[in-house]
C-alpha cells in the first residue's frame, strides 16, 4: 500500500469512528490511483469539527475551510479544473447544520464532488452539544434535560435536493464503506455519504447500530420511490432497521457540464481563457 500518512499527529479519542473512515479513504484513494487516477489531481476539503482533521492525515492536496463551507470551496475547484477529483468531508453538525443550505445548493446544482459525512451525531470537538441528527430527548453539553425537537433526515432531504448519488455507511463497517467511497468517488455529479461514525467519547452508539444495521440487497437504487421508501424507513429517531448502502443513484447532466456547454470552444480561444474574458467583460 502506497503511503499516503503525514507527519501531523493523530489527536482522535482512541476508539474514534473517524478511524475507519481515514483507513477506507486512504485505501480508495490508493486503489484508484493503481487504476489511473494520478493522486496529485485529488483535493479533499473539510469543514471545523474532529471529523476535519482527516486533512491533516493523508498526504494529499488539501484545503481546510471554515465550519459549515465544505461544499462552496470544493465547488469552486471543481469547475475551475475540471480534471480533480474533489472530495469534501463535513461533520453533521458542518454539513447538516451551519452549512445546510450549502450542500442543498451542491446537491441542486449536482456538482461533480463527493460528500463525506462524518455524522456521529454530536458536536464533537466542541464537547457534545446536539446537532440536527441527534435523537430526540438527545442529553449533551448544551441540552442537560435532553433536546426537545426531532432529527432531520438528511437523506431524505439530500433526495428531494437533487443529489444524484445517496448511499449510507458506518465507521464498523469498513470493507462497505470502501465500496461505496469507491462508487461515490467514480459517480459523475453529486453524490453524499452518511457515515454513521461513532463518537465513543459523546455520544456511544455502537451497539445501538450494531443490533439495527442491514445491507441493502435486491434494491433498484434507479428506482426514486423505492430509494425513498428505503432511505424514509429508518428516521434518525427509531428504532426501525437502519439500511446501509447505495439508496439512489442517477445519471444527470452536472454543474460543469452545463457550465462549460455554454462556453464550448467555437473558435481557438481556451475554454479558461474564454471564460476569463467572459467574466472580465462582465463587471
Ligand atoms: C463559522 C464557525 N461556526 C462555529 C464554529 C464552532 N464550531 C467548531 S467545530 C463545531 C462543531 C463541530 O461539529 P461537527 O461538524 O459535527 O464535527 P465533529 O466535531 O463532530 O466531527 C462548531 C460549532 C466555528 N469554529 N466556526
Ligand atoms: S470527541 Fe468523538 S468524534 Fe471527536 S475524536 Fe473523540 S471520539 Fe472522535
Ligand atoms: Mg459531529
Amino acid at each position: 500500500m502506497k503511503e499516503l500518512g503525514t507527519y501531523a499527529p493523530n489527536t482522535w479519542c482512541p476508539g474514534c469512528g473517524n478511524f475507519a473512515i481515514l483507513n477506507a479513504i486512504k485505501s480508495v484513494l490508493n486503489t484508484l490511483n493503481a487504476e489511473g487516477l494520478p493522486l496529485e489531481n485529488v483535493v479533499l476539503v473539510s469543514g471545523i469539527g474532529c471529523h476535519a482533521k482527516i486533512v491533516d492525515y493523508i498526504n494529499v492536496n488539501s484545503f481546510y475551510s471554515i465550519h459549515g463551507r465544505v461544499f462552496p470551496p470544493a465547488e469552486g475547484m471543481k469547475l475551475a479544473n475540471p480534471n480533480l477529483k474533489v472530495i469534501g468531508h463535513a461533520g453533521d453538525g458542518d454539513a447538516y447544520g451551519e452549512g445546510l443550505e450549502h450542500l442543498i445548493f451542491a446537491a441542486k446544482r449536482n456538482a461533480d464532488i463527493t460528500a463525506i459525512i462524518h455524522n456521529n451525531r454530536v458536536y464533537g470537538l466542541t464537547t457534545g452539544q446536539y446537532t440536527p441528527t441527534s435523537p430526540l430527548g438527545f442529553k449533551g453539553r448544551s441540552t442537560p434535560f435532553g433536546t426537545k425537537e426531532l432529527p432531520i433526515n438528511p437523506l431524505e432531504l439530500m433526495l428531494s435536493s437533487g443529489a444524484t448519488f445517496i448511499a449510507r455507511g458506518t465507521s464498523h463497517g469498513i470493507e462497505l464503506l470502501k465500496k461505496i467511497f469507491k462508487e461515490a468517488i467514480l459517480h459523475k455529479g453529486f453524490a453524499i455519504v452518511d457515515v454513521l461514525q461513532v463518537c465513543v467519547t459523546y455520544y456511544n452508539v455502537y451497539e445501538y447500530y450494531e443490533r439495527r444495521v442491514y445491507e441493502l440487497k435486491d434494491h433498484d437504487a434507479s428506482d426514486y420511490n423505492q430509494a425513498l421508501n428505503k432511505i424514509r424507513q429508518w428516521d434518525y429517531n427509531s428504532d426501525a432497521p437502519i439500511a446501509l448502502g447505495v439508496f439512489y443513484k442517477k445519471d444527470a447532466p452536472t454543474l460543469e457540464d452545463r457550465f462549460y456547454k455554454d462556453f464550448a470552444a467555437k473558435d481557438n480561444i481556451d475554454r479558461y481563457a474564454k471564460i476569463k474574458k467572459v467574466l472580465e467583460e462582465s463587471i
